[in-house]
């Protein structure tokens, strides 16, 4: 069944949708049908009109880079999975190594993963970090510092969030950042123990919440519950990786990796279950059903979902003007379909998908929006690039 979604056209999959609720599966009532869009039918930019967009490589050479932010001065960091943190200055694209960065350890898919610079930068020099860390048996968790950067170091380095518990599993570690209202948001993936995401005595599957010096908030969902890890947000997520706030309503969105299909966006509300592994749109690789279908009482829809994975990293907004057409749009990055995926935003969550740069052939895992308005990512494990209108 899920590989017929991937030959509907949107309208087809929304109407097929609608017409399942007669199976008793009941829905909150504020939450509208997911959309799921059409992977082969979907339109490339150069098609319909649509802007034509070139990309321009400014810093090459770089050793997997997963996670980038801006500096208030223009500059850039950039983290690379192996554990270093780079700086490319904003006009000369010269790189510059930043020492001091905590001690991480690249296991599987983990590493020296996000960055994140305090919206206060110029005045606290904070910047965020997540990545991986080992104990003395050789298992792993998912680590979250701050540290004031001080020239071309990080000092004064504050360990803020540990998952646990650690494990022997090198994989789905998270680990995107986010500060809003105060607040640091920090996403840890099931770590290859997928049960583990509807335990709340665990980090693995969950989006957390704490102040951004690391204090629990009191009034998180799940403090006071017994048993409950009292930094949970969310949970029920396989491999989030993506995370960004809505810039009118002010939601949190998180892009997750699903298993073989099943990629998905969804809005973060307090406390809730997103359902894996007891619901997915996707399946086993190679084939084989997870969990009980696709609707499950007491668990929400995602907003959006992808029959095949696009291989979801980063999301972003996008509120500028420079991409005529553009405003307003989420843009979620892909690893396996090489591309990036821009939502149109409308009134009721999301409208049609346009896949950009489907045609260059590389992996997308970071996309940022720079103080001039334009598109910047990480690509093909190596390349920071820009997004520029064509000719
Ligand atoms: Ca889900």
């Amino acid at each position: 069944m899920t590989y017929l979604y991937s030959i509907l056209r949107p309208g087809l999959v929304a109407a097929a949708i609608a017409l399942l609720p007669a199976c008793g599966v009941t829905r909150p009532s504020d939450e509208p049908p997911p959309v799921a869009p059409a992977q082969e039918s979907g339109l490339d930019s150069e098609a319909s009109g649509a802007p034509r967009l070139q990309m321009v490589t400014l810093a090459g050479g770089l050793d997997e880079p997963w996670g980038m932010a801006f500096l208030p001065d223009g500059n850039l960091l950039i983290t690379e999975q192996g554990g270093t943190l780079k700086r490319v200055d904003g006009t000369t694209y010269a790189v510059t190594e930043i020492s001091g960065v905590p001690a991480t350890v690249q296991a599987g898919q983990g590493g020296l993963m996000d960055v994140l610079v305090h919206p206060d930068f110029a005045d606290n020099g904070w910047v965020y970090l997540s990545y991986t860390v080992t104990d003395d048996s050789n298992r792993y968790s998912t680590r979250v510092s701050r540290a004031r950067l001080d020239g071309d170091a990080l000092v004064d380095v504050q360990d803020l969030f540990t998952a646990q518990p650690f494990f022997r599993e090198r994989r789905h570690f998270g680990s995107r950042l986010l500060l809003a209202d105060g607040y640091l948001y920090v996403t840890v993936g099931d770590r290859g123990n997928r049960e583990l995401a509807q335990r709340l005595d665990s980090h693995n599957g969950k989006v957390m919440r704490l102040f951004e010096d690391g204090r629990v908030p009191e009034d998180n969902p799940f403090v006071g519950t017994d048993g409950a890890l009292p930094e949970i947000w969310t949970y029920g997520h396989r491999n989030p990786q993506g995370m960004a706030r809505h810039p009118v309503n002010g939601s949190i969105w998180v892009t997750e990796h699903g298993p073989q299909g099943g990629d998905e966006l969804n809005v973060l509300k307090a406390g809730a279950n997103y359902g894996w592994p007891l619901v997915t749109y996707g399946e086993e690789y190679g084939g084989g059903a997870i969990g009980e279908g696709t609707h499950l009482e007491g668990t929400r829809q995602p907003l959006v979902y992808w029959v095949p994975s696009i291989g979801t990293g980063n999301l972003a907004f996008y509120t500028g003007d420079v991409y005529p057409g553009w405003q307003p749009s989420a843009l979620v990055s892909g690893l396996k379909l090489t591309r990036i995926s821009r939502l149109q935003l409308d009134a009721d969550g999301v409208g049609n998908e346009t896949r950009l740069l489907a045609n260059l052939g590389m992996r997308i895992r970071d996309v940022e929006i720079g103080p001039d308005g334009k598109l910047y990512a990480l690509a093909g494990g190596a390349r920071l690039i820009r997004i520029d209108l064509g000719r």
